[in-house]
């Protein structure tokens, strides 16, 4: 199997981050595990400090600053190597049959981003009834302003071929760092005319309180429109 970087962000995550990372290093055998801590407030970084101690394939990082989702991803990016490179989202709320399919995708496609989504109607995605809403109208907007044709861009899971990042991430300096990151990034990885695999996965939505709030997806909304007319 390819060597793999995988960039798990981490805000307030003591509750999942352990499992996250376990469950990855089980699966994913030949891999670089990069935890990017930020504006915690609780033991998630001790946590992961305490597996790094016993394991050299896990680096652990910390920024106390707000760098936000996107940010955080950006600064893992920076310490990422090998042929494939993604992130997954620290809440363990994926399974790692759809973590191993998105990175097997990859021999076929530069990119695989995994879905709610595709392939699923409104009563079966399992989210609250106005998060699935608000996340439509989203859905309807990110893909008109970036000509994307994509189910699902929020989904916390994305891989790609190394050669893609190496194009796009120093494009220049990212508007969006927050969970907008991954518009303007697919936005990127289109326009470079690379090709896009959305994957429809399941999810584990057990034991979270989420990071997510409507008024921050307005202001994204508005990232976003200056990150397409004003970049
Ligand atoms: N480093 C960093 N990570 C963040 C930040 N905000 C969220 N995250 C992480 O990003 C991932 C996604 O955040 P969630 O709160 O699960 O958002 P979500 O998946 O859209 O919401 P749920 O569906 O409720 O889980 C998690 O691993 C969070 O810990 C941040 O400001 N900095
Ligand atoms: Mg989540």
């Amino acid at each position: 199997m390819k060597y793999v970087s995988i960039v798990i962000p981490a805000h307030n995550e003591k509750k999942n981050i352990k499992n996250t990372i376990v469950n990855i290093l089980e699966s994913v055998k030949n891999s670089k595990i990069i935890v990017v801590c930020n504006n915690c407030n609780d033991d998630t970084f001790s946590i992961v400090e305490r597996l790094r101690q016993k394991n050299d394939n896990i680096l652990n990082l910390n920024f106390t600053d707000k760098i936000g989702k996107g940010g955080a991803i950006i600064e893992g990016f920076k310490l990422a190597d090998g042929d494939y490179i993604g992130f997954v989202d620290g809440d363990n709320a994926f399974f790692t049959s759809d973590l191993l399919g998105l990175i097997n995708e990859l021999g076929k496609s530069d990119c695989a981003i995994a879905s709610k989504w595709l392939n699923r109607g409104f009563f079966n995605v399992n989210e609250s009834f106005f998060k699935k809403i608000s996340g439509r109208i989203w859905n309807f907007y990110v893909n008109i302003l970036f000509d994307l044709s994509i189910k699902d861009t929020q989904a916390g899971m994305k891989f790609f071929r190394k050669r893609v990042l190496d194009r796009v991430i120093p494009e220049r300096e990212f508007i969006c760092t927050g969970f907008d990151f991954d518009v303007e990034l697919l936005g990127r990885v289109k326009k470079n005319g690379f090709s896009i695999k959305e994957i429809p996965v399941n999810i584990n939505k057990s034991n979270k309180r989420s990071s997510f709030s409507y008024l921050d997806s307005l202001k994204m909304m508005l990232n976003l429109a200056r990150c397409r007319f004003f970049p």
